[in-house]
Order: C-alpha cells, then structure tokens, then sequence
C-alpha cells in the first residue's frame, strides 16, 4: 500500500516506490497477492490512507486472506495502531520491513550492534500493545521497581540497552579509526564501492580482487563493509572496500545507526558509484 503526494512525485514516483516495496517484501519471505495506491495531498495522520480506500483495502484483504499489509512509508505509532485495528490483521511499514532484512543479513558483531540500536529506536515509542517483542529481551522479571507499570518497565530495559548499544558501538567506531589511521601511514589509498542495492557492488569487487564476498539477486546482500588489497594494472595497491547499497527512504534510525560504517566512506581517497545500467533510471 502506498500514496502519491505532491511532494514525492517527481523525486521518487509510487509505481518505482511500492515495486521496491515489493522487491523488500519479498526478500523478507512475503508473496505479494496485491497492490493498493491512492492519490492525496498528504497522509492522514490517523489511517495514512483515506477512509474510502482503507475500506477498499480492507475488501482486498479479506478476499485474499491477506496476513500482512505493508505500507510504504514509516507509519506513525498512532497510525500503525488504528490501521491494525481496522484491518485485522498485521501492519508493517517500510522501515520495519528493511529493518528485519537487516537483522536476517547482519553477520558481524557490528553489524548486530546497528541493527539492534535501529531496532530499538524504533520499537520504544511504539511499545504499547508490542508485547510480542518483548520476550526476547528477557530479565524482566524481578527488575521491576515499585509502583512501575509494565510498560515502564519495558521502556527502561530499553532504553538502558539503547545505552549500552550506543557505547559498544563507539568503542567499534574508536577500533576502525585506530585502522584506518594506521592504513593511511602505510599510504595505501582506500576505494570505496558505493551505490544503490542490488546494482552489482559485490560483483565487481568479486571480479577485481578475485574474492568470493557473497552476491545475490536481493536487496541488502551485503550489510558488513568488506576489504580487499588488489592490485591495478599500473602495479599500484589499492584497497577496495565494498559497502552496504542505497535506499530511497532510509530509515532515519538506520542511517545514525550505521554511521559506523559510514565513516568508512567518508574517509575513502575514491568513491566508485556503481549504477545498474539496466535500471529504468540508470540513465
Ligand atoms: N547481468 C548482469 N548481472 C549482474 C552484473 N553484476 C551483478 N549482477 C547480478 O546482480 C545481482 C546483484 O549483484 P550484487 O553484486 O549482489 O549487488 P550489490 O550491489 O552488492 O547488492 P547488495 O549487497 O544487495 O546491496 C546478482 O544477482 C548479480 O549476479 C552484471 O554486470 N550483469
Ligand atoms: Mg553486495
């Protein structure tokens, strides 16, 4: 389910948004049994929608036995609420869905670190009637101060994990730019594979330093930044980093999380944009 503001149409229109809503819903394990769009000035800021179209929606739902509906842009706490309580069934919006791809494909410690910070971020101000969510984070029980509801209690584990995240992820920030100082005394320059996802980042690596990271036909195949010394022809070393790809409407949670890596980037010698010449706006 998506909208068609004036303020998106010409940066970024709804038939290319809600296809990489698809490709991400799909990458996540979802079959698509249909699409729903609808024209607004703005988003209602209780349903998203309008009420003729969320009734509409709500048709769809019921003759496909959908289980899910995604929207594709992040919902308000208020919204995801009142949209779950008229459809029935699960809502999930944008960030939520590229969050849980995330966490499927982080594979180093760091990687875990952003997406959990990500994670939690988003889950605090939507804690009410989340309690699913919560069994994973564990001892609870016995740490209730007096007179504290659950909820608060759930909102203070979270936010002291947030804290915690935050400082483990600074001592990983401190750890890479001790490295990347040292590389820059040996004077090896950094290049640095930048570009949309699923354009062919990790191929290209793959084929310069005759590596073998992993590449799939997937969004987000790559969420850990890779490095590998090659040679060029002129006999100079470089290194060649390749990096987690671009999304339109990243998840603001996503991008402070993943500063980490980043920072990778900005301290490259070289950016390496890589475009799928056979994307309708490679061009
Ligand atoms: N036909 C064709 N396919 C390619 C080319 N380069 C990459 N691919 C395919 O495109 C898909 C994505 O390639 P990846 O290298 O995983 O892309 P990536 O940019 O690293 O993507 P993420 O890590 O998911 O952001 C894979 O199925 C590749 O086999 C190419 O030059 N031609
Ligand atoms: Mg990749």
């Amino acid at each position: 389910m998506g909208i068609d503001t004036p303020a998106t149409r010409n940066l970024f229109p709804v038939e290319d948004s809600i296809a990489e809503l698809g490709q991400l819903a799909t990458t996540a394990g979802a079959e698509i049994v249909g699409t729903v769009t609808q024209k607004l000035d703005s988003p209602s800021p209780s349903h998203y929608l309008g009420k003729g179209k969320l009734h509409e929606l709500g048709d769809l739902v019921l003759a496909e036995e959908a289980t899910v509906v995604f929207f594709d842009d992040e919902l308000s706490p208020t919204q995801q609420r009142n949209l779950e309580a008229a459809l029935k069934v699960k809502v999930l919006d944008r960030t939520a869905l590229i969050l849980d791809i995330f966490a499927r494909r982080a594979a180093t410690r760091e990687g875990q670190l952003q997406v959990e910070l990500a994670q939690h971020e988003y889950l605090l101000p939507r804690l009410a009637g989340q309690w699913s969510h919560l069994e994973r984070l564990g001892g609870g029980i016995g740490t209730r101060g007096p007179g504290e509801t659950q909820l608060e209690t759930d909102r203070r584990l979270i936010r002291t994990r947030i804290e915690r995240l935050k400082r483990d992820l600074e001592a990983v920030r401190r750890h890479r730019s001790l490295h990347r100082r040292r590389r820059a005394v040996r004077g090896v320059p950094v290049v640095a594979l930048v570009g949309y996802t699923n354009a062919g980042k990790s191929t290209l690596l793959n084929a310069m330093a005759k590596a073998t990271v992993l590449t799939e036909d997937k969004v987000f195949a790559t969420l850990d930044p890779t490095t590998r010394r090659i040679k060029l022809p002129s006999q100079r070393e470089v290194l060649l980093t390749d990096t987690v790809g671009f999304i339109q409407k990243l998840p603001t949670h996503l991008v402070a999380a993943f500063r980490a890596t980043l920072e990778e980037l900005a301290e490259a010698d070289l950016l390496l944009h890589v475009v799928d010449i056979s994307h309708a706006r490679a061009s």
